[in-house]
């Protein structure tokens, strides 16, 4: 089958086409990572964005690792199809929003041109949460994390990690000329622009720059760092995918995304130049992204993550095999209703959002991995569950639940090898069981290890966790 590249694309029927001329844009954005959620979300937008205005806004994506991506993206002329799955069928067409791509480590050169040339003003990042290294719970750079503190004394072109990269281009734009640019983190976490603020700061404040003082300077000046709000559910990628969206085109596409129909960006209106106009594509600009953030992460990722861990517990794969259990469509309404209580007032209607929630992951055109969303929980279940839990303070059986379907998936034996691997806690939380704890033990261990001291300390709560252990072993869920 022919590739799809520029030149292949022009022959596509013009609804399968780019909304925009690829050739036509300009690299004004620079976005750190190369996963499918930034091409079938910010892309898209900036896509949309760039069709109504006419303003030639192009993304050079730079790739922390994935040498592969890298490569197959420029061999399409960094062109891709998304594919959008509606109850009634998907629709495939390509994106023409991003213009370069580059390898974080090899291209660091040309990285931190980029990030210093004075046409590029918006930098956006979906680096997952354990790209951010900060000690747990705060907005401060872990300095003893391996891996920073190899990156605060390696060359730019051994630097691993997108934040030394992001600290390292913003100081050549601040020795060049110093114009201001807005970081846009496009992350799950609660007030994402503050954290990204906060490990770039720290990152500078331990280097060994001389000028370190009059950057952060200039980082507080000019350098705005919105907080954003960011939703779309976008598996990872199958091969049967990737024949379903060739199959779409006439064209292999080695690159395909696909997406439900749903997705929603609202940002904080703190930018301090030159941004695309993402609004005229549906995103929102506000003062204050807190309650939309909350609502979010509490209500959507939270009970994604608590479907993974009761659904694996259950045998189940997808969120929407869980929805079609005797207990799943409850469990989300139910838990929904518990969070919804520590919502702050006067936000989004939440009844309103979890039944939309309920709808979205009934999605009959979407599998979505069960494994996918548990992977890394040790980083996501603070932000996902724990405000929720802190503030509600009791009477939160379907969070309990949740939480013990999370102790339950840290059991180090061949029943729950799938989220081993990639959990940057990985080792200490298996270590947990190695004596054989009681229950009441385990829990309060695994939850001093992930941050949470104050929880580990609330007995009624460790109590009722740890209670709910047995049913769960056992692949039983009683809600
Ligand atoms: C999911 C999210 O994998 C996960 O942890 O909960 O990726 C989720 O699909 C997105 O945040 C939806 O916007």
């Amino acid at each position: 089958m022919t590739r799809l590249t520029a030149t292949t694309a022009r022959d596509l029927a013009p609804a399968l086409r780019p909304l925009v001329d690829p050739g036509a844009s300009e690299p004004r954005i620079v976005h750190f990572g190369l996963g499918a959620f930034h091409r079938a979300h910010q892309a898209v937008y900036t896509e949309a964005a760039a069709a109504r205005t006419g303003e030639p806004w192009g993304i050079t994506v730079v790739a922390p690792r994935s040498e592969t991506s890298v490569a197959a993206l420029r061999a399409q002329d960094c062109l891709y199809s998304v594919t959008e799955r509606h109850p009634d069928g998907p629709r495939t067409r390509v994106v023409g929003s991003i213009v370069g791509a580059l390898l974080m480590r090899r291209d660091a050169a040309e990285v931190d041109a980029l990030l210093a040339a004075p046409a590029t003003t918006v930098v956006t990042l979906t680096i997952t949460e354990k790209g951010y290294h900060r000690r747990p719970g705060t907005t401060d750079l872990d300095t003893a994390a391996p891996e920073i503190a190899a990156d605060l004394v390696a060359d730019a072109g051994d630097q691993r990690t997108a934040v030394a990269r992001l600290a390292g281009g913003l100081a050549a734009r601040y020795r060049a000329h110093g114009a201001p640019i807005s970081v846009v983190s496009c992350d799950n976490a609660t007030a994402n622009g503050a954290v990204l603020r906060g490990v770039v700061r720290g990152f500078v404040e331990a280097s060994p720059w001389p000028d370190r003082r009059a950057l952060l300077a200039w980082l507080d000046e000019s350098v705005a760092f919105p907080s954003t709000v960011v939703d779309r559910i976008v598996p990872a990628t199958t091969d049967e995918d990737e024949e379903a969206a060739s199959a779409a085109l006439g064209l292999r596409d080695r690159m395909p995304v696909v997406g439900e129909p749903y997705r929603q960006w609202v940002l904080e209106d703190s930018f301090t130049a030159a941004r695309p106009a993402w609004e005229l594509d549906g995103a929102v600009l506000t003062g204050d992204v807190a309650p939309y953030q909350s609502m979010k992460l509490r209500l959507l990722n939270g009970s994604h993550s608590a479907l993974a861990y009761l659904g694996l517990a259950a045998g189940h794969g997808s969120v929407r095999a869980v929805l079609h259990t005797t207990w799943g469509e409850r469990f989300v309404r139910d838990f929904g209703a518990e969070v919804a209580r520590t919502l702050p007032e006067g936000g989004p209607d939440a009844t309103a959002y979890v039944e939309d929630l309920v709808r979205r992951f009934r999605n009959p055109a979407m599998r979505h991995l069960l494994r996918q969303i548990g992977s890394d929980g040790s980083l996501k279940i603070p932000e996902r569950w724990f405000g929720a839990l802190r503030e509600a303070r009791g009477d939160t059986p379907l969070l309990e639940l949740a939480l013990a379907g999370w102790v339950n998936s840290t059991r180090p034996d061949d029943r729950h090898p799938v989220f081993g691997t990639t959990d940057p806690l990985a080792e200490p939380l298996a270590r947990c069981w190695y004596d054989r704890p009681d229950h009441v033990e385990l829990v309060a261990r695994l939850l001093h290890l992930v941050g949470a001291p104050d929880l580990a300390e609330r007995a009624d709560l460790v109590k009722a966790v740890a209670a709910r252990l047995p049913a769960l072993r056992a692949g039983r869920i009683e809600l």
